[in-house]
């Protein structure tokens, strides 16, 4: 984008922009929670809409003014309903842990049985972990994973929620490697009268592009992120079946937020036009079969993957049988221009700061491309670097290395200077 304002009355800012540019550009970036918003959902969102409060909702606004801003917001509700083929869509949540919050304040009050999956096992903070305002304002029932197989314990799901009664079941993840089984959720989530919230926010993108089964129509409400494998602004989105419209509603404004961004509205607008389209299909899938191939070669180079592979868009190596915490490897493949997080792995015996696991994924690569035989290249690099962790030749040569394929692949929206 061009900055020539910003350049000339605060070139401090300007400078370390232009950095983060070049940072995105030679780096292969691997973190599966990030991707690259198209120019014009970036053009979206940096835009005079910066400029207009807009508290409430189209046509029940408490300033005038909003001819433009309300045709925005409806445009986006529309195309994310069309999309998801959800019955509504609120799009003001300001991004996944606050539309995470407004469905607790939708749905309990403080002190009641929620349940959701563990941190170590996948889950997110906003799924009643213990340190979230959700594990320490309700009574937080966390299931996890098998021992065996490292595959969502269904067992524990309906022995947790049958004890329990929590008035909402999250399920959802942030480091699972596999398929979630909406269905098999819902089932439970009926049986005890929990209200069944997915949170697919890693997959949202995979979702609308056919590439991972859909939760609408089993779950009763769909939180998300717009920013990742779907690839909008950063923000958030709630879908949810036409009972539970006015609650969502309510509890997203004035129950929890202020003005909406406008901008990031008008983002996510975009990005739901650009996901419904064939490219966007193409996009999805491919995320899917790069994770494949990537996790195939790191089998073969030795590396043991949390339940054996990935089927979606992201891969969790534990690196314990290689003596290698995840934080040092993570940091020598920055230093090689692949960008990581470490990250627990189930029952991990390490800490969470300093974890077994380096968590990885391909919807960013993806967008710039990348297929089969460059996640081979990438699999071969990863093996190369956290086998020579302290070889700053190596590190050097391999971020050369990237450096050459990044410049074959251009990100998206990311300016080459
Ligand atoms: N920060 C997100 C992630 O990296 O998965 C979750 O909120």
């Amino acid at each position: 984008m061009s900055h020539t304002h910003l350049a000339e009355s605060d070139p401090e800012i300007a400078a370390l922009i232009r950095a983060e540019e070049r940072r995105q550009h030679r780096a292969l970036r691997l973190i599966p929670s990030e991707n690259y918003a198209p120019a014009e959902v970036m053009e979206a969102c940096g835009s005079v809409l910066n400029n207009k409060y807009s508290e409430g909702y189209a046509g029940r606004r408490y300033y005038e003014g909003q001819q433009n801003i309300d045709a925005i917001e409806e445009l986006a509700i529309a195309r994310l309903k069309s999309l998801f083929g959800a019955d509504h869509a609120n799009v003001q949540p300001y991004s996944g842990s606050p539309a995470n919050l407004a469905v607790y304040f939708a749905f309990c009050d403080a002190g009641d049985p929620v349940m959701g999956m563990g941190l170590p096992s996948g889950g997110h903070l906003t799924h009643g972990w213990k340190v979230s305002i959700t594990g320490k304002y309700f009574q937080p029932v966390q299931y996890g994973v098998r021992r065996e197989d490292h595959l969502i314990d269904f067992d524990e799901v309906a022995r947790l929620a049958r004890e329990h009664k929590p008035k909402v079941l999250f399920c959802g993840a942030t480091a699972y490697p596999r398929v979630i089984d909406f269905a098999k959720f819902a089932e439970i989530a009926r049986e005890v009268g929990a209200i069944l919230v997915a949170d697919i926010a890693h997959i949202s993108g995979l979702i609308a592009g056919g590439a991972h089964p859909s939760p609408v129509g089993l779950a009763e409400v769909v939180t998300s992120t717009t920013h990742k494998t779907f690839r909008g602004p950063r923000g958030g989105m709630i879908l949810c079946d036409k009972a539970h419209k006015k609650a969502i509603d309510r509890a997203v404004f004035p129950g929890l937020q202020g003005g909406p961004h406008n901008g990031t509205t008008a983002g996510i607008a975009v990005a739901a036009k650009l996901a419904a389209g064939e490219d966007f299909k193409r996009y999805a899938h491919q995320i899917v079969a790069n994770s494949r191939a990537l996790a195939e070669r790191l089998r073969h180079h030795g590396f043991d993957l949390v339940t054996g592979g990935s089927d979606n868009h992201l891969i969790l190596i534990d690196l314990s049988s290689k003596g290698v915490p995840g934080k040092v490897a993570s940091q020598a493949l920055d230093k090689a221009g692949i960008v990581t997080n470490y990250n627990s792995v189930p029952f991990d015996t390490r800490k969470p700061f300093d974890p077994s696991g380096v968590r990885i994924g391909t919807p960013a690569v993806t967008s710039r491309g990348m297929g089969p035989s460059e996640m081979a290249k990438l699999g071969d690099w990863m093996a190369e670097v956290i086998g020579h962790l302290d070889d700053e030749t190596v590190l050097a040569r391999v971020a050369g290395e990237v450096k050459a394929l990044c410049d074959h692949f251009p990100a998206p929206g990311v300016p080459v200077s």
